[in-house]
């Protein structure tokens, strides 16, 4: 089995309010298509998530503010989701939206009902109340534990630069890419988003990677690279 996730930064312009990328979700989605096993697919939130939980203070407490932004951000989140999977469902084949917030508990077995049909599940990173707060589970946590419980041989996750650098490549020009990433080396992370922004991306990672899956970051804007993987001229990350 293969997992993969779409970054946000890559499916929606993350400064722009609801503002989805199309030819590049279908470019990614097209080379996807190519893979001959069984595929879990994941999407980030981008500017239909982060925005309005930055505006709202979620995660947090509950109150009404909170749940009026968590109905907002779920409803956005269902959004981007259907338009991701009308592409899945005419590139790929059928598949089904797979929304965290009705099924936190026990959503790995859910998916498991669908890709045993040859259902192809599409989750995203949403929002979810627990007792008196309103949580964000992100695609990364997601994919960690889609991990856990399918043991897939690989998990690819489409970013918006080539990989894992040194430093922040955005910001430092000596930014090295790093090919592969063992143990505890240490980067120099940045927190922006609601969900943990690189560090927590590589603390999901990592974990998969100590579980036996080995784990790919490509940059989603030349997603052919996905056909290089385990060829010496590859170009992104690999965990393991
Ligand atoms: O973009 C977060 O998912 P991520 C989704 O994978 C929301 O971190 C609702 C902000």
């Amino acid at each position: 089995m293969h997992i993969i996730k779409l970054g946000g930064s890559v499916i929606t312009a993350k400064g722009r309010y609801r503002t989805f990328m199309q030819k590049a979700t279908s470019r990614i989605i097209e080379e996807i298509a190519q893979i001959k096993d069984q595929i879990i697919i994941v999407h980030g939130g981008g500017s239909f998530g982060h925005i309005l939980a930055h505006r709202y203070g979620i995660p947090g407490k509950l109150d009404s503010k909170k749940l009026a932004g968590f109905s907002r951000i779920h409803m956005d989140m269902l959004d981007l989701n259907s338009r991701v999977c009308s592409i899945i469902d005419d590139k790929i084949g059928p598949c089904i939206s797979m929304p965290a917030a009705v099924m936190m508990s026990d959503f790995e077995e859910k998916a498991s009902e669908f890709t045993y049909r040859n259902v192809l599940p599409v989750f995203f990173g949403d929002v979810y109340i627990d007792g008196e707060r309103i949580g964000i589970i992100s695609g990364d946590r997601i994919m960690s534990r889609l991990a856990a419980e399918f043991k897939p041989e690989r998990a690819i996750f489409f970013t918006d630069v080539d990989g894992i650098y040194t430093s922040n490549p955005r910001t430092d020009r000596n930014a090295k890419l790093l090919k592969e990433l063992e143990g505890d080396v240490r980067t120099s992370i940045n927190r922006e988003d609601v969900t943990g922004g690189m560090a927590g991306k590589i603390d999901e990672m990592r974990k998969m990677a100590r579980s036996g899956t080995e784990v790919f970051i490509i940059n989603g804007r030349k997603p052919e690279r996905i056909h290089q993987i385990g060829k010496p001229f590859f170009k992104g990350t690999v965990i393991r």
